[in-house]
């Protein structure tokens, strides 16, 4: 099977592939072709003064952001910062978003997720986790911004997530890298003994909006690479992929791909939910640790053809696929003959203390579509088939899991990582569209040097799968989530908060204090004008003396829907917006003496270039 490795990584294959299949797959006339692209076109047209149906939420993978596009115009709507700083919102730089970032800059965005409500997306919140830093954050879909991050330890690179249970009782948190816990020093020989895979439970506590870790659970050491949680009858159990279940610490391309099986694990969550309750746990720095050969139950490992990416479960809860990666097949379990594997105890041995279920007595079928390649996620559509996306070979598999038969299949421009179907996680998808996301663009677009953009393609999947529409993307989108556009509602202003210290709404309340070399100011902008104090000689400036330590607190008065205002300090690297209704502070030495004009970034009005003041900085002697 080593023959395999070049080919991963040898992009060039899936290329001649594709070309390939192309050649199959089309050889229309002309006029079949303009015709057919006419009524593609008409597809995917939003009229002006409508709207898409769906929101698309594409991970930004190492931008550290996520994207939000229509479907099915596939026209970019928004970019929502959430592990990296963005100037163009001044998030990372104001007090509260510079905060949530943890002192980091990027992150590593792969696997977006709502929040869910009886296995449906409720429209109410978004979560996501950053490989790069080991966070995981949660956005507020009524303002589309980023309200809480958290800092995930003993865990290096939760890509294994994030994935909610059916009512985001929880979000779990596997690691992609093993590390010792603590992330201490411990050398590499003694990888085996002291080094683990820790996954995370984590909670998100509605009201606070804050994310919270429950428990952790220290996992062999191995890479968990994609989770998702069960649904209905499944909905207390849920299983992620495992590989380099071999334990090497070295040249993981060849070493983490000697065994022939690696594992699914799969758990019960309620039921380690439970042992936490009684205790069974070890407290390390305060976090509550599983250690299953120690506290046993609810973990059990399922063999699986070797290094598997994907797992996906079916909508209505009773099989989960495993996509091979480095074995071209597809393989389909079954939850019911799992629980009753589990009942009788039909273990075939175990590992670190976790019982290995039978393959044959969980497994319901292998499925390898002819001359299909590279196997990595499954989408499903509303009548329960299966989409799974073909990184080698190119292309959209459609099959059905109840029988493993092939049922169509469809090219797409290149390499495509996870396809997103409408509403596609949920325990009743849309159908009707199919977006897959390409590593690789190549020939699609005007060209821009040596790297290109990766890229989307729309499906229509109504009928025969069509793709109809490309569009390019920023790096990285390794997943999206596709929702009804009428199950987000989002506010309009920031409602007048008067319990926020920091707030202003009156010009006469604005003011500038002073304490020590302490300097407060508490300002308004509104079009198009800042007043920091109404009553200095001069309203829009803020004099200070070289060292004092400033906080800028600014309210966005205009309780108009778009009228954002900016807030930026020429040549002292600083920037905040305030959208309609809201307060942000920003804080600051002002280190550096002369004169530095402040402007509003945002074009606001017609004298939105009026909208500026100084920044004075006395010299210390
Ligand atoms: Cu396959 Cu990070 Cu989901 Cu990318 S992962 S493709
Ligand atoms: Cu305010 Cu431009």
């Amino acid at each position: 099977m080593k023959k395999w490795i070049p080919i991963v990584s040898g992009l060039l294959v899936g290329f001649i592939a594709a070309t390939i299949s192309f050649a199959d797959f089309s050889g229309k006339t002309n006029t079949e072709a303009a015709s057919s692209n006419k009524s593609n076109a008409e597809k995917v047209y939003v009229p002006f003064g409508q709207k898409d149906d769906y929101y698309l939420f594409a991970s930004g993978g190492h931008s550290g952001q996520m994207f939000i596009y229509g479907v099915p115009s596939m026209r970019k709507i928004r970019t929502i910062p959430v592990f990296s700083q963005d100037s163009a919102t001044g998030y990372g730089f104001d007090e509260h978003s510079k905060k949530l970032m943890g002192g980091y800059t990027w992150g590593d965005l792969h696997h977006p997720a709502f929040s869910e409500t009886k296995g449906d997306y409720d429209g109410k919140w978004m979560f996501a986790t950053d490989v790069g830093n080991s966070r995981a954050a949660v956005v507020d879909l009524k303002t589309f911004t980023t309200k809480d991050i958290i800092k995930v330890p003993n865990t290096a690179g939760p890509h294994c997530a994030a994935f909610v249970t059916e009512n985001t009782e929880y979000m779990f948190l596997p690691t992609r890298f093993a590390v010792p816990v603590g992330q201490k020093y411990e050398s590499l020989d003694d990888y085996s003994q002291k080094y683990r895979g820790v996954m995370s439970a984590v909670t998100f506590d509605e009201k606070n909006v804050k994310l919270n870790i429950a428990y952790q659970v220290a996992l062999p050491p191995w890479s968990y690479d994609l989770s998702d949680a069960g649904k209905k009858g499944s909905a207390d159990w849920a299983v992620m992929t495992t590989y380099n279940t071999e334990e090497s610490t070295t040249t993981m391309e060849v070493n983490a791909s000697q065994a022939d099986r690696d594992y699914i694990v799969l758990f019960n969550w309620k039921e380690l939910e439970k042992m936490v309750k009684e205790g069974k746990y070890e407290d390390v720095d305060g976090q509550k640790m599983i250690y299953p050969e120690k506290q046993k139950g609810g973990i059990y490992l399922v063999p699986v053809a070797k290094s598997p990416h994907g797992v996906d479960v079916t909508p209505d809860g009773k099989f989960f696929i495993a996509s091979g990666k480095l074995a071209p097949t597809m393989t389909v379990f079954s939850f019911e003959k799992a629980f009753k594997a589990v009942e009788n105890k039909e273990f075939a041995g175990e590992r670190n203390g976790i019982p290995i279920l039978n393959y044959k007595s969980v497994m319901e079928r292998e499925v390898n579509p002819e001359n299909a390649l590279g196997p990595l996620h499954t989408q499903f559509d509303d009548k329960g088939m299966a989409y799974t996306t073909m990184f080698i070979s190119s292309e959209i598999v459609k099959w059905d899991p109840k029988t493993g038969k092939t049922l169509d299949r469809v090219p797409v421009q290149y390499s495509p990582g996870h396809s997103v179907a409408a509403e596609g996680d949920t325990v009743s998808p849309d159908g009707h569209w199919l977006v897959a996301l390409n590593k690789i663009a190549k020939d699609t677009y005007l060209s821009v040097g040596p790297s290109h953009p990766e890229s989307m393609q729309l499906i229509d999947i109504s009928g025969k799968m069509k793709v109809i529409l490309s569009a390019p993307v920023d790096p990285e989108p390794h997943y999206a989530q596709m929702i009804k556009a009428d199950k987000i509602k989002t506010i309009n202003v920031y409602p007048k908060d008067t319990k926020n210290p920091d707030a202003v709404y009156k010009q006469n309340d604005t003011k500038i204090v002073r304490k020590g070399n302490e300097v407060h100011v508490y300002g308004i902008a509104m079009r198009s004008r800042f007043i920091f104090d109404h009553k200095a000689k001069r309203p829009d400036v803020i004099e200070v003396n070289q060292g004092d330590h400033v906080f800028i607190h600014l309210t966005n008065i205009d309780f108009d829907e778009d009228i954002t205002h900016g807030f930026a300090i020429n040549s002292y690297d600083l920037n905040m917006e305030v959208q309609p209704g809201q307060t942000n502070t920003m804080e600051f030495t002002a280190d550096k003496a002369g004169t530095f004009p402040i402007y509003c970034t945002n074009f606001c009005s017609a004298l939105h270039q009026e909208m500026n003041g100084y920044f004075l900085v006395k010299p210390k002697n």
